[in-house]
């Protein structure tokens, strides 16, 4: 159960982060309209929200996900993989000492985008990316083997259709991992909900106490997630999607 969550409100200049797809530019108003209901939802789902004030040094602060990984034996501050983003680790501890007073942290030459990291009960993969390097999964999984987790490595440096290993698998509790479909093969052992090509940004969906957050858009899924006795929480996410972020990257749970 999570009793917690991060958040940062998006800057004024939110159109100004990084991007890979060519969806145009996000509305400002929508952007803060479909944040706030992203809240809510964590409040619906239980969840106390910490909300950080927007932070306009860095566009993409508001994708806190990829500042850490945040287990429920410790926290790993991250060192994200992208120049533009690498201050925002200073930005959010504060927040996270509240709750991890010693938070483990990954060093230069090290990167690594909480983004890449998807926990499955005791075990992490850890995604290699154009974000996250060798070094930054060596040193996580150092960590977390410290923090008595095991951990193996899925590289998808070669998949050009997602920017992290969690815009196409994420685990969602009860065995259960939403995985897009070309990825599926490497995941047996789980029960697989399989996204298409055309749902694949779908993929990216998250547990959060009783519910799973999906975004919206993306029928076949959230009949899918239904009919294997889960309970969807649709949410609206069109405008971080123009700016390659999911769900997960929105918030930091525990
Ligand atoms: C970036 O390119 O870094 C941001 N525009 C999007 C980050 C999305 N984060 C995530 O999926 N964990």
């Amino acid at each position: 159960m999570f009793k917690n969550a991060i958040v940062r409100i998006p800057g004024r200049n939110f159109d100004a982060g990084l991007t890979s797809v060519s969806l145009g530019r996000p509305e400002f108003d929508l952007v803060l309209e479909q944040h706030a209901r992203y809240c809510e939802a964590l409040v619906e789902c239980g969840l106390a929200v910490t909300m950080l004030d927007a932070d306009l040094r860095f566009p993409d602060s508001t994708f806190v996900e990829d500042t850490a990984v945040i287990t429920a034996h410790g926290a790993v501050l991250t060192r994200p993989g992208a120049a533009s983003r690498e201050g925002e680790v200073e930005a959010i501890r504060p927040a996270i000492l509240r709750h991890f007073p010693s938070p483990l942290t990954i060093d230069a030459p090290g990167t690594l985008d909480g983004g890449d990291i998807c926990e499955a009960e005791d075990h992490f993969f850890l995604g290699l990316s154009h974000r996250t390097n060798e070094e930054g999964v060596r040193q996580l999984a150092a960590h977390l083997a410290g923090l008595g987790y095991t951990s193996s490595t899925i590289d998808v440096r070669g998949m050009t259709s997602i920017l992290h290993l969690k815009s196409g698998i994420s685990y969602i509790g009860d065995n259960t991992l939403v995985v897009m479909e070309e990825m599926a093969p490497q995941f047996s052992g789980f029960d697989l909900i399989r996204v298409g090509l055309d749902e694949s940004y779908g993929a990216n969906c998250v547990r959060v106490n009783d519910r799973v957050l999906v975004a919206a858009g993306f029928p076949r899924l959230t009949e899918d997630l239904l009919a294997r006795g889960f309970d969807p929480l649709v949410l609206e996410m069109s405008e971080f999607r123009k700016m390659d972020g999911g769900l997960s990257c929105l918030s930091l749970r525990f």
